[in-house]
């Protein structure tokens, strides 16, 4: 299959969360991305840019990530028609970093193929599941009734795993408040990168709560910390950040700096690089799951459908529509049903429908970008 790339356009938007999320990098009233809109002989596929306004989870931003786009990464793939959504790597050559960008670009290409075969991406990618479980990700709250009332919500909802955001001095009193409160409810928790390794202890205090896993305690270039604490606690550590290629993952492995993978496709730099670091864990019997951007229907779509690929063994971040904006850009909205799961999408290519009227509200800046 060959697909002659005639134009992109490129959708800077900005979506007001639900409620502030916050993180041990910063407080997110809204979520900005680009979406991308990519037009191939009659065919219009979609990617999402998870890239933000600060330079706080990545060093990217939708700024950078829109200058790498149209000034590089579109200009590649405009030169000759692509064989698959795998070509881009080849395609990108010499081209260092921009995960975020390459990946949105990426996801574009695979909605293209699915359309082009009518094929859903979990097809194209070999899911057999047709649901997936799921978990919602519980940002810092300004108070400690706030944070129980919030997760009390979540569970009320139906979420059967949630996951706490720590910094330092935010961490034990407020994980144990909750595990007090919700004895039987699965618990793990993320710093983002917040500590360092001489704030073990914290960590050794922590690895009392039987907590499924500890996400992305130390720096994102830490690997050998990370491996030095890991050897200190029985609790599975779980790297975010410092998987940024399938290099990372056998890395990380190999000096025991994990024992669990949060996966992403934008922060691998696209589905191609996350399948192959999902296949790398199945092979070492690694449990993975699939992370959270705060994505629109989008990127969504994307994550359900690589969740469902057999090593994805623990809930993702890959929460309801509903938790995260009154109004997406795309339809169907999923739904958590009863049993904790959500719905992988049946339609050809991420199965989606973007609502232009939606998007157009919240595009701050469009351009398009010709062959
Ligand atoms: O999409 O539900 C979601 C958010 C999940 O906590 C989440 N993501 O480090 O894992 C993480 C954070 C990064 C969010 S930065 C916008
Ligand atoms: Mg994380």
């Amino acid at each position: 299959m060959n697909f002659r790339i005639d134009s992109v356009v490129l959708h800077h938007v900005r979506m007001r969360l639900k409620a502030p999320f916050e993180t041990s990098f910063g407080v997110e009233l809204d979520r900005d991305c680009v979406i991308l809109e990519v037009r191939s002989e009659g065919l219009t596929g979609w990617g999402e840019c998870v890239a933000g306004s600060f330079p706080g989870y990545s060093y990217e931003t939708t700024d950078t990530a829109w200058h790498i786009l149209k000034d590089f990464l579109i200009p590649a793939v405009f030169e000759a028609p692509l064989a698959s959504p795998a070509d881009l790597t080849t395609r990108y050559g010499a081209y260092k970093g921009h995960p975020l960008a390459r990946a949105g670009l990426e996801l574009a290409l695979w909605d293209l193929q699915g359309l082009a075969s009518r094929r859903s991406l979990a097809d194209i990618l070999g899911v057999d599941r047709q649901s997936v479980p799921v978990g919602v990700s519980v940002g810092i709250q300004p108070t400690a009734a706030v944070l129980l009332d919030t997760v009390q919500a979540y569970v009320d909802q139906g979420y059967p795993r949630v996951k706490l955001k720590i910094k330092p001095g935010r961490d034990i009193e407020e994980v144990t408040l909750v595990q007090g409160a919700f004895p039987w409810l699965p618990l793990q928790v993320d710093a983002n990168s917040a500590y360092s390794l001489d704030q073990a202890p914290v960590f050794e205090e922590m690895d009392e709560l039987g907590l499924l896993l500890i996400e992305q305690p130390l720096g994102e270039d830490d690997l050998l910390d990370h491996s030095l604490l890991q050897a200190r606690l029985r609790t599975p550590l779980c790297l975010d950040e410092s998987i940024q290629s399938l290099r990372h993952a056998r890395q990380a492995l190999e000096i025991d700096a994990c024992r669990v993978i949060n996966i992403k496709q934008a922060r691998v730099g696209g589905l191609t690089e996350a399948i192959a670091v999902h296949d790398l864990c199945l092979a070492h019997g690694v449990p993975v799951w699939c992370g959270g951007m705060l994505e629109t229907g989008v990127g969504r779509a994307a994550n359900l459908a690589l969740a469902g690929l057999p090593g994805f063994q623990l809930p993702g971040d890959v929460s309801a529509s509903d938790r995260y904006y009154a109004q997406d850009i795309a339809e169907p909205a999923f739904h958590l049903a009863q049993d904790g799961t959500i719905e992988i999408p049946t339609g050809p290519g991420l199965g989606i429908n973007v609502l232009k009227d939606e998007l157009a509200a919240v595009t701050l800046r469009k351009e398009v970008l010709r062959m």
